[in-house]
């Protein structure tokens, strides 16, 4: 990856896991299992400039626009991932597992197949990919209700896939990435107490970088740690931000109905129909899932108040989310 940020600390390294000893079961081979704010209120902060390096916590923190965030409209498929952009036939996903691992990663036919790495999360090793999740740090359920509503489709992608920042995508084992699922860290931090302070900058930077906003519980989760553990976290960043594209398009969401005089029977126009006897949660699914056609939701879209899921009828489970079929899915 190109690494262009730097993380460090002015006392005590905190980037550093402690040493694991490298699991030696056999890596078979082809093991990997691909395991709010108002609507149209601008979130766009260009006024702000680029902060010099380098910054500490509570100085990225002042970079940051408080505000509600928009818990709607959200749909993984709208921010296309793990595509090759640089036509090497490795994939976002397979480039960060081979950048990660800790030793030369073996890669056949476009995937890597072996390597070793250490989950920051939870200081898990493993030498088989399929252990593990590329983690959006700042999840793409959480760049959606925190500014990335607003973007087209090409910045969406970029920033489903942004390399730059080598702290953007990590490699992190499953278990503990399901564990967090889209929470921001007024709801999930690190069990590994050593990369908390850097999660939080990595966190914070990528939300100026991309020029995210955070809720206040978020914003006040992170800056409490700003004066004690994590004062001497810096980070140096350069360039700091980059190009956002919203979606320049002013025409309503829906189609205009022309008014008609007399209507008795509103199921009759499937527009309608659909609006007026849609459900808006899932009826396969309890609590209340958005209800989308196709496989269009994954655990990692969902809030700690979401999960676990239950699965209302076994087997009737259109997301794909109960992977073991025991009718509870994306338990914490
Ligand atoms: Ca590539
Ligand atoms: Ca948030």
């Amino acid at each position: 990856m190109l690494g262009t940020l730097i993380l460090a600390t002015a006392v005590t390294p905190v980037l550093h896991a402690p040493a694991l000893p490298l699991p030696t079961q056999p890596v078979g081979e082809n093991t990997e299992t691909d395991s709010s704010p108002r609507p149209g209120e601008n979130t766009e902060t260009d006024s702000l400039p680029d902060p010099e390096p380098p910054a500490s916590l509570a100085e990225m923190l002042t970079r940051i626009v408080i505000q509600p965030e928009r818990y709607t409209g959200y749909n993984r498929r709208d921010w296309r991932h793990w595509t090759d952009d640089d036509r090497d036939g490795l994939d976002t996903r397979q480039e960060v597992l081979a950048a990660e691992s800790r030793v030369p990663a073996e890669i056949r036919g476009g995937r890597v197949r072996r390597g070793y790495w250490v989950s920051p999360y939870d200081n898990v090793g493993t030498n088989t990919p399929g252990d593990l999740d590329v983690d959006h740090v700042v999840p793409l359920a959480e760049a959606h209700q925190s500014g990335g509503w607003a973007w087209d489709a090409a910045t969406r992608q970029r920033y489903a896939n942004d390399l730059v920042f080598d702290h953007h995508l990590i490699a992190v084992s499953a278990v503990s990435n399901r564990s967090k699922g889209a929470d921001d860290p007024a709801r999930w931090r690190p069990p590994n107490i050593d990369i908390l302070c850097p999660y939080l900058v990595w966190w914070t930077t990528i939300k100026v970088r991309w020029k995210l906003s955070m809720d206040e519980a978020e914003y006040n989760a992170i800056s409490r740690y700003t004066d004690t553990d994590c004062a001497d976290t810096t980070i140096d960043l350069d360039p700091a931000t980059v190009e956002i594209t919203p979606v320049i398009r002013i025409r309503p969401r829906y189609p205009i109905i022309p008014i008609i005089p007399i209507i008795l029977d509103l199921s009759a126009i499937p527009f309608m129909s659909n609006l007026t006897t849609g459900p808006r949660c899932h009826p396969a699914y309890s609590p209340c899932l958005p209800n989308r056609p196709g496989d269009a939701l994954n655990c990692g879209d969902l809030n700690r108040s979401q999960r676990p899921v239950t699965v209302k009828t076994p087997g009737v489970d259109p997301y794909r989310l109960d992977r073991d079929r025991n009718g509870i899915a994306c338990a914490p």
